[in-house]
């Protein structure tokens, strides 16, 4: 597992309960695993198109955790500054994505299911779905917070 280099995510790893030859089991529970209650779940599924890309947007207050639970899929994250792209191919390894990180996922495999944990209802106002756009909050949040900054000592 490659370490992230991005801010604004981390990886969220379950861990197995083994049941021998009668599987294994994952568990997420919020305020433990997941760092929010959960409003929302989906998944995606029927990617069976090699050229299917998904995401392309980043959140304003929509907090999210990510499991590949079949199959793989690659998951790009931006966080404005740092851009990484990491293979997700576990079921017991999520990934945390919290507000105003860009992601994208492609390369998915055939059998791939996605599952997300959501901390928000849907809103399509809550996305930034501009790349331009996104770049231009996050710039804007770092003059904001280190005006902030300054400002504390004064
Ligand atoms: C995200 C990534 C990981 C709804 O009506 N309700 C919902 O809860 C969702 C998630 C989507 N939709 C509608 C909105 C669009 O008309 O379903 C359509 C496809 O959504 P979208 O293009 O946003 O799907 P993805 O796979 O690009 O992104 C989804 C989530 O929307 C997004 O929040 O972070 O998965």
């Amino acid at each position: 597992m490659e370490s992230l280099q991005v801010s604004n995510c981390a990886y969220i790893d379950l861990g197995r309960i083994k049941d021998g030859v009668d599987g294994v089991l994952s568990v997420a529970e919020c305020g433990r695993q997941i760092p929010f209650d959960v409003k929302r779940v989906y998944y995606i599924y029927g990617l069976s198109a090699p050229q299917a890309i998904r995401g392309r947007h980043a959140h304003k207050h929509n907090r999210q955790v990510l499991f590949c639970i079949n199959g793989s899929f690659n998951l790009l994250l931006d966080d404005g500054t740092h851009r990484q792209e990491v293979t997700l191919d576990r079921p017991d390894l999520g990934v945390y994505m919290d507000v105003m990180l860009w992601h994208e996922m492609s390369a998915f495999s055939p059998n791939c299911i996605l599952l997300v944990l959501a901390s928000d209802h849907y809103d399509e106002a809550d996305y930034i779905r501009d790349y331009e756009a996104f770049i231009d909050q996050v710039r804007a949040n770092h003059r904001n917070a280190s005006i902030n900054t300054s400002g504390r000592g004064e």
